[in-house]
């Protein structure tokens, strides 16, 4: 290479770096306080020099800074009165964070939790999850500081209702698509899906994603998150020869993405010897019996620790984090996000981990990332792992719009084939950037040019 276009790459490598890092730095400035936030933006910032490198035009364009700046940020009032008569006020979310290749797609949390930086990461990480699917769909979130645990059907459905009576104005099928998240399942889905028909006066079936079987809902969909991490683990772990049966799993959580990851690792033969709600988590080291998992959280609706009074051979422990601790080649981080710190890295790794994929968002912290990257974990990060939950909605859409319903076979056949895409266009992406196996760059990377392009096709707006 001459010297002077070795001078120029170097020069425009520069110049990359700062624009990342001015970006970066305006952002922290603007909104000091939204951490979680921060920490998506790095993430794909830490990833994406490469590709600004390589197309100086996406700095020209000022795209991380139209890319990190939502196209709406709605925050609203949620009113409703409680079993005793008590009004009670929640805060409402709508991240409406980038249209550029389809209408805004994501799920709704009801957590004491959520705030702006809360949702404003997801609705950012959404934007290339779901570029990485190969859907029509843009980036989008929302959610309420709302804690369901303890609350009565009337006091959901009364929640759901005055939720909606707010969202129903910026939301539609071809605007902006909500489904679930973290305590928002098919019941909630269902509450809201009917307040939105009511103040519509029309029924738009696809408005909303994850709905019953009953009026619009696909099958599959329940599944399709958990089942879509292992589909993506088969794809990881085949590419190194090996395969999940016999391997032991850990899986934190007991809701919809972790009892789905757990029943198709059981599936083909793995043993899952431990699993967690909130309060702490349980180790079965003869593998965890699902069906009471399931009797327990999802039909009678109590806590995990109850499983040791149907199985005495198991353990309970109070408390999340050391669910970590315990030694497996498999971890699926199922629950929420920063659950696994550095140390609790460091721990899977001493105890021989192989594989760690993201079925929840954002669930290693970045020193949890850093250490399974430098010890050549094969770590499949949330918006590759998990993305088979909104791809499989964006199915329920097309259903919905061609009023057809597919079976349970047909869909899960689409799931399994968009995985296998997914982890290609990564592992792809990882090695034309100089990063082979390393699936964090090609994530972002494929998923950043994608909204990048279409962006820059559409011009400043
Ligand atoms: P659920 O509400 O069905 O289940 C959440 C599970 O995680 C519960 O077991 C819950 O315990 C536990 N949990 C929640 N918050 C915490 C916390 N702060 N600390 C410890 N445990 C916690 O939610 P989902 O299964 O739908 O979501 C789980 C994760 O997967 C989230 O990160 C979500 O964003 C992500 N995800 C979900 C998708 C979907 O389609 N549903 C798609 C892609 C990603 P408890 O019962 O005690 O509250
Ligand atoms: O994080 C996610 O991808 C979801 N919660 C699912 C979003 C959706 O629209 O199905």
């Amino acid at each position: 290479m001459s010297h002077t276009i070795m001078q120029r790459d170097y020069q425009t490598e520069q110049r990359a770096q700062a624009y990342i890092d001015e970006v970066f730095s305006q952002i922290k400035q603007r909104d000091p306080h939204e951490t979680e936030f921060h920490q998506a933006v790095d993430v794909i910032f830490k990833s994406i020099k490469p590709a600004l490198v390589k197309n100086p035009a996406y700095i020209d364009n000022r795209i991380l800074e139209r890319l990190t700046e939502p196209e709406r940020l709605i925050t609203f009032r949620v009113p409703w009165v409680d079993d005793e008569g008590t009004v009670q006020v929640n805060r409402g979310f709508r991240v409406q964070f980038n249209s550029a290749i389809g209408p805004y797609k994501g799920g709704l949390r009801f957590h004491p939790t959520v705030n702006s930086s809360v949702v404003k990461f997801l609705g950012f990480q959404q934007i290339f999850k779901n570029a990485l699917t190969g859907q029509p769909i843009g980036g989008g979130k929302g959610g309420a500081d709302f804690d369901p645990k303890g609350k009565s059907d009337g006091e959901i459905m009364r929640f759901c209702q005055s939720f909606m009576t707010e969202s129903s104005q910026h939301i539609g099928p071809d605007t902006d698509v909500p489904a679930g998240d973290i305590g928002v399942g098919a019941r909630e889905l269902g509450y809201l899906f009917g307040q939105y028909k009511k103040l519509r006066g029309r029924f738009e079936a696809g408005a909303l994603t994850g709905k019953s079987l009953n009026f619009g809902g696909s099958l599959g969909r329940k599944e399709a998150t958990g089942y879509g991490t292992i589909y993506f683990v088969e794809n990881m772990m085949k590419d190194k020869g090996l395969n999940i049966e016999g391997k032991r799993v850990v899986v934190s959580g007991s809701g919809n993405v972790s009892i789905h990851a757990m029943e198709k690792a059981i599936e083909l033969g793995a043993i899952v010897v431990a699993c967690s709600d909130s309060d702490g988590y349980i180790h079965d080291e003869n593998g965890i019996h699902l069906e009471t998992v399931k009797q327990l959280k999802e039909i009678e609706n109590r806590r995990i620790r109850d499983y040791v009074d149907y199985h005495p051979q198991s353990v309970y422990v109070e408390g999340c984090s050391g669910i970590w601790t315990i030694p497996c080649e498999i971890a699926l981080p199922c629950a929420t996000q920063n659950e696994i710190s550095g140390s609790a890295a460091q721990t899977l790794i001493k105890n021989g981990v192989k594989v760690v994929a993201e079925g929840a968002n954002m669930p290693s912290t970045t020193a949890a990332v850093e250490q399974f990257i430098a010890s050549d974990i094969l770590y499949a990060p949330a918006k590759a792992a998990n993305a088979g939950g909104v791809a499989v909605s964006s199915l329920e859409m097309a259903q919905n719009s061609s009023r057809i319903a597919w079976t349970f076979e047909e869909v899960d056949k689409k799931l399994k084939d968009i995985m296998t895409d997914i982890y290609h266009n990564c592992s792809e992406a990882a090695k034309a950037y100089s990063a082979p196996g390393n699936l964090v760059v090609g994530a972002n990377i494929a998923g950043f040019i994608k909204v990048a392009d279409a962006m820059t096709e559409q011009g400043v707006i």
